[in-house]
């Protein structure tokens, strides 16, 4: 791993490939067909790109009850507590509706209703998380949402990993069809004869599934374009270099565009981490995806004082922030912008991923500089309610229609004079 020492011009920014125009010519013309030809369209997508008849897009009780069936029983129980927790930290993310009185018995207040409906896209192949199925699932079924779709594309015996079934099946979930791609999305938007549309599309996907959720977003809305996991790690000379090695590495497995970073104060402990890194990367499963990212992306910087790595870490916003110093605590306190932030050595990153119960769907890129970990907020929304009575009318149409004419809109003046104003009531 790269050791530089820390400068002004740090960044995530990785040319993140957001498809070329031909990839979004394709997904256009998926779109439009699924559009008009509804369920045969998604036939021969699925032939095309999944290499499976389909004659039945949904996956059947039968097919959940297999899966349960065949699942190892300690696991089953490990996605439970999992589950378990994250419904509890999400609970807390309920909002109230309120209202604020206004004199005369008028009110205005702010009602809060979940989405009607909303379609989870679960990736196909190695990327097939249950657990993302967990933490896209539960802060919709906490905010009440009523139908809950999952997506997912299935493997060439037409069939889809059992511990997404299982997954989905713990939490209640039956709707779901195993068809992926550009033409799932379109179905979620526009809707099929077999498959009737949603309010809203989440999860992560390749290419053509970002660019056909960026596509179909205002006919129904989408949940942010996360891009490759990234970690940086704060640590001083009281961690374990293995340990922060180990959690580098943690992020690096995910994708070879991957962004794994340790700042540190301390040169000797930066080159030790670098070897650790080298030594444990030769025995991962997954040493090539991680290796590239390591290479590519990875980088420890040094720097001379831990405020200089404070200000690096709010500039870079990174999604994951691990820090393991002597002062951890403080040092958090410090930190305004990250996706989520793991503190002290027992805090490794993959209990975030997995466990702990917050979410692990976080902003990547450096925007949580300006957005926040998926939650309940993202599966309701906001209505403003208006009371006024007779009284609060008669004491405020004058303003208002003072300020209507103000912005040359007589209409608006009228409507709020036309319930019986007369200018002999204009007191104010
Ligand atoms: N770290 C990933 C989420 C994940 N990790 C799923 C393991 N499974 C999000 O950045
Ligand atoms: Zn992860």
């Amino acid at each position: 791993m790269q050791i530089v020492s820390l400068s002004k011009d740090i960044s995530l920014k990785r040319s993140v490939e957001m498809g070329n125009a031909e990839q979004l010519n394709t997904v256009r013309l998926v779109l439009a067909d699924v559009k008009n030809r509804g369920d045969n369209a998604i036939k021969e997508y699925s032939e095309k790109w999944d290499h499976v008849t389909l004659h039945n897009f949904r996956i059947s009780k039968a097919e959940i009850e297999s899966a349960k069936d065949k699942f190892d029983p300690q696991l089953k129980r490990d996605l439970e507590e999992a589950a378990h927790n994250i419904r509890v930290f999400h609970e807390k993310q309920k909002r109230l509706s309120y209202e604020v009185d206004v004199k005369n018995g008028s009110f205005i207040g702010q009602r809060v209703n979940p989405l009607d409906s909303v379609g989870l896209y679960v990736p196909g192949g190695s990327a097939a998380y249950p657990s993302s199925l967990l933490m896209n699932v539960i802060p919709a079924q906490v905010a009440g949402v009523e139908r809950i779709v999952i997506v997912s594309p299935p493997n060439d015996q037409g069939a889809l990993p059992d511990a997404v079934l299982v997954a989905a099946s713990i939490l209640g979930i039956e709707e779901i069809y195993k068809i992926g791609g550009a033409q799932a999305i379109a179905a979620l938007a526009y809707g099929t004869e077999s498959i009737e549309s949603v309010d809203k599309i989440t999860g992560p996907g390749n290419v053509f599934v970002a660019l056909a959720k960026r596509e179909v977003f205002g006919v129904v809305a989408i949940d942010m374009i996360a891009g490759p996991s990234e970690i940086a790690i704060i640590a001083d000379e009281t961690a374990y270099a293995d340990e922060v090695a180990a959690d580098l590495l943690s992020q690096a497995e995910h994708d070879p565009m991957a962004c794994p970073i340790l700042l540190t104060t301390s040169d000797f402990f930066a080159h030790e981490v670098a070897h650790e890194v080298e030594k444990q990367l030769i025995t991962l499963p997954r040493e090539k995806i991680a290796r590239a990212a390591v290479e590519k992306f990875g980088k420890i910087y040094v720097a001379e004082t831990i405020d200089g790595i404070i200000e690096a870490v709010n500039k870079l916003a990174p999604e994951h922030l691990e820090i393991i110093a002597n002062n951890s605590h403080d040092i958090a306190q410090k930190i305004r912008h990250a996706g989520a932030i793991f503190i002290g050595r027992y805090s490794s990153e993959p209990i975030g991923d997995y466990f702990a119960g917050t979410n692990h769907v976080l902003p990547t890129n450096s925007t949580a500089r300006f957005s926040s970990p998926l939650s309940v907020d993202d599966f309701i929304k906001k209505t403003s309610v208006i009371y006024y009575t007779k009284e609060t009318w008669l004491e405020h149409a004058p303003k208002i229609a003072r300020l209507a004419r103000m912005e040359g809109l007589e209409g608006h003046a009228r409507a709020v004079e036309s319930r019986g104003w007369t200018k002999e009531m204009d007191q104010s």
